[in-house]
């Protein structure tokens, strides 16, 4: 059937050999997917049903067959391709293709040329993987043409009027400010030094204080000077810029009608009245963190970027978007992907997990101190605790002793008694036997895992008793007994409890 149609005796060939690409129609957009594949010709066959166009090809030495690619009996002379591209311009031809390759090759790829919105819809139906509409595809990399563009423009911008600034900026992060605004704060300091050659004097200025541990330790680690806003500094400065917020009043105390020189954000401005109009503003409500908008800025001006620079956007934008989990557009990873060669992996890690508190090191001290090891298993009294995170952290932390299978560390709060346990011994779950043991005990509540439980006992129950150590071993020796006669701990040693 092959040779009635006209088809080249190519095709008894093409039967038995994998062929990766077939290109369906080959008129102007056909011969530039050929281009751009770049293959060489013997993984690519070309088929149509103009003679004269198969005749330029083949002298061009490409790979071509004569088909009709809506008879569905065509299909028999070809084997399996990887990726079918369907890209005439008749759009039932087209569709017919899309159909007859989906039966008989369930297994290709097939990337279709509609011509209209509804043919569109109906290879996506027909089994298309992908369906291309030339239309919509010009338009979208127009707009992102525009996008990018106006990217570029914007950083033009900025650096165009820093550069004929001199003097102090004093740029304002939130009220209590978070990696974003940090990050964004320094960005926006580098980028205006570079600019003015030093002219421009920066100086980073919050209210309120910079509350979490994470951010204290970000703010230490990478050294970043920054100051208390107050009325006289404001009035030493001759520029202000906000970053991570939309206007002044927004995320800072400063009244409404503050003139500001510089708004770099990405809130949204919703519901935002402006009294002054500043000289720059950028806002991109869809970009994840400010320090994105920084990171792209830093990109689109070929700026040099230091070590501390690059680690705090990074984690500026880490941060901001829950660890790039939430809010990230495909521009901010790309933003952080940029950032990561430059950022020091091992301050990122220390700033990830802040030096630990003062108490949790005493508490972690007196866990090791007061600890009383019996076959393997570990009993740990810390005695009064405020922070009760730190017991848990103790019975990790003794696990690791040598020798040591199972660690149990308690002590007493304002409001509970809390026990924690660990243990990695795989013949105990440590959770059921908890539950066991603390079995009767009014308002306790213990369980957990194999590997890791805990217990509480809230002290409403014995609200009379006023020494809080006392009451923890009143109550908590006889559970541990009952424990250590469920593990089986020998009785001789429970006289030493
Ligand atoms: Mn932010």
């Amino acid at each position: 059937m092959a040779e009635t149609d006209g088809v080249s005796p190519l095709s008894l060939i093409q039967k038995n050999k994998k062929i990766k690409y077939i290109i369906l129609g080959c008129g102007s957009i056909g011969y530039k997917v050929l281009e751009e594949l770049h293959e060489s010709d013997e993984n690519v066959l070309i088929i149509d049903y103009d003679e004269k166009r198969l005749d330029d090809l083949r002298d061009h030495r490409h790979q071509v067959m004569r088909g009709d690619m809506t008879d569905e009996t065509f299909y028999e002379t070809i084997s399996e391709p990887e990726v079918a591209f369907i890209l005439s311009s008749n759009k039932d031809a087209n569709l017919a293709a899309v159909l007859h390759i989906r039966a008989r090759f369930p297994s290709s790829n097939i990337i279709a040329r509609a011509l209209d919105h509804f043919s569109s819809n109906q290879m996506a139906d027909a089994g298309a993987d992908v369906v291309l509409y030339p239309q919509t595809v010009v338009a979208k990399s127009a707009v992102n043409h525009m996008v990018n563009l106006i990217a570029s423009r914007n950083a033009q911008r900025l650096y165009s009027l820093l550069e004929s600034w001199s003097g102090t900026l004093g740029i304002i992060t939130h009220k209590n400010p978070d990696p974003d605004a940090i990050s964004s704060a320094i960005a926006l300091s580098a980028i205006a030094e570079e600019a003015s050659k030093g002219k421009l004097k920066c100086r980073i200025l919050y209210e309120g204080n910079i509350g979490h541990q994470e951010n204290r330790a970000f703010v230490n680690l990478l050294e970043i000077k920054m100051e208390h806003l107050t009325a006289e500094v404001l009035a030493e400065c001759d520029y202000t810029a906000l970053v991570d917020c939309v206007a002044p009043g927004m995320n800072n105390d400063l009244t409404a009608d503050t003139k500001i020189n510089i708004i770099i954000d990405h809130h949204s401005t919703e519901g935002i009245e402006r009294q002054n109009v500043p000289d720059f503003m950028d806002i991109r409500p869809d970009a994840g963190a400010t320090a994105s908008i920084f990171t792209q800025y830093i990109q689109e001006l070929y700026l040099p970027i230091d070590t501390k620079l690059a680690t705090a956007l990074f984690y500026g934008i880490r941060a901001d978007t829950h660890e790039f989990q939430r809010n990230v557009s495909p521009q901010d990873l790309h933003n952080a992907a940029f950032l990561l060669p430059y950022a020091d992996r091992q301050l990122l890690e220390l700033v990830m997990a802040p030096s630990i508190s003062q108490e949790t090191i005493e508490v972690l001290g007196a866990a090791i101190q007061n600890r009383d090891i019996r076959q393997g298993y570990l009993f740990s009294n810390v005695g009064y605790v405020r922070n009760r995170d730190a017991i848990p952290q103790a019975a990790d932390l003794l696990l690791n002793l040598e020798g040591v299978y199972t660690a149990l560390v308690y002590g007493i709060t304002d409001t509970a008694i809390i026990l924690s346990a660990r243990n990695k011994d795989i013949r105990l779950h440590v959770g059921d036997v908890l539950k066991e043991a603390f079995a009767g005990i009014p308002g306790a509540s213990a369980g957990g895992h194999a590997t890791m439980a805990a217990m509480s006992i809230p002290l409403q129950a014995f609200s009379l008793v006023r020494d809080k150590e006392e009451l923890l071993s009143m109550i908590i020796d006889s559970i541990l007994a009952n424990f250590m006669k469920m593990v089986g701990i020998a009785e001789d040693d429970d006289d030493e409890a």
